[in-house]
């Protein structure tokens, strides 16, 4: 059953496990407050890959999957990594590195931006560090998306900066709706809107699969019956 999930997919929960990264409630009482206000049995810290050894087997996570997706031509090729403020800076800093070290000529001159949360009004002024994105084909890199609101905000910035967002790739895709009506996953809604593809290194499918032996049977009901209610 787990054989459709790639080594460095297992390597990435594995760590997210170690590293306490991805933790579940015990008891309602535990559960985790969503930014969409939801209350979850489970959430994602992607700054506790804070040593250095995690750091770099996210960015070899993030670089294998667009590695990957980029010669199956399910990502187009693109210029610049964005990282938006401020989870996204050194996600954009350690997969542009790691890229040029891992996926050979054809990433060695991808640059990386990112915004800053204050605009600057002396030294060199504005509100983009890093690459210019003006005409420039940007993949936007992030760490969890759940109903879509930060990545909204990134093309809002992306688009009046006049870059042009061909893709964007995340650590973690929850698979939840964004409104009940349309039954659509953030993901899904994000990917039609703005007619790219949404990449994630996994997703909740691949999370419950693979954690199926390591979660208790109460932490595993939990979750299912929040899926129940917010699954896409
Ligand atoms: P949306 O803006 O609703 O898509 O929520 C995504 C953001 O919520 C992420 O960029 C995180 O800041 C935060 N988040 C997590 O970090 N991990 C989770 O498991 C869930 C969330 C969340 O609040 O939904």
């Amino acid at each position: 059953a787990l054989s459709n999930l790639e080594d460095y997919q297992k390597n990435f929960l594995d760590l997210a496990m170690e590293s306490n990264a991805l933790r579940f409630s015990k008891n309602s009482e535990e559960d985790f407050k969503l930014k969409s206000g939801r209350l979850s049995p489970y959430f994602f810290n992607l700054g506790l890959f804070h040593t250095g050894k995690l750091l770099s087997n996210l960015a070899t996570s993030y670089s294998i999957s667009i590695i990957t997706n980029t010669r199956d031509q399910k990502l187009p090729e693109f210029d610049i990594i964005f990282g938006p403020a401020y989870k996204g800076i050194p996600l954009c800093a350690i997969v542009s590195a790691k890229l040029a070290e891992i996926g050979g000529s054809k990433f060695e001159k991808i640059s990386y931006s990112f915004n800053r949360k204050e605009k600057k009004d002396h030294g060199e002024g504005g509100s983009i560090v890093g690459a210019s994105l003006k005409g420039k084909r940007i993949l936007i890199i992030d760490d969890v998306m759940t109903a879509g609101t930060a990545i909204n905000e990134a093309f809002e910035i992306i688009n009046a900066e006049g870059g042009e967002v061909v893709g964007t790739i995340i650590a973690l895709d929850r698979q939840e709706i964004v409104t009940a009506e349309s039954g659509k996953s953030a993901t899904q809604l994000v990917s039609e809107r703005y007619q790219i593809p949404v990449i994630s290194i996994v997703n909740l499918n691949n999370i419950v699969k693979y954690l199926d032996g390591k979660l208790t049977g109460e932490e595993k009901q939990r979750v299912e019956e929040y899926r129940s209610t917010y699954g896409a």
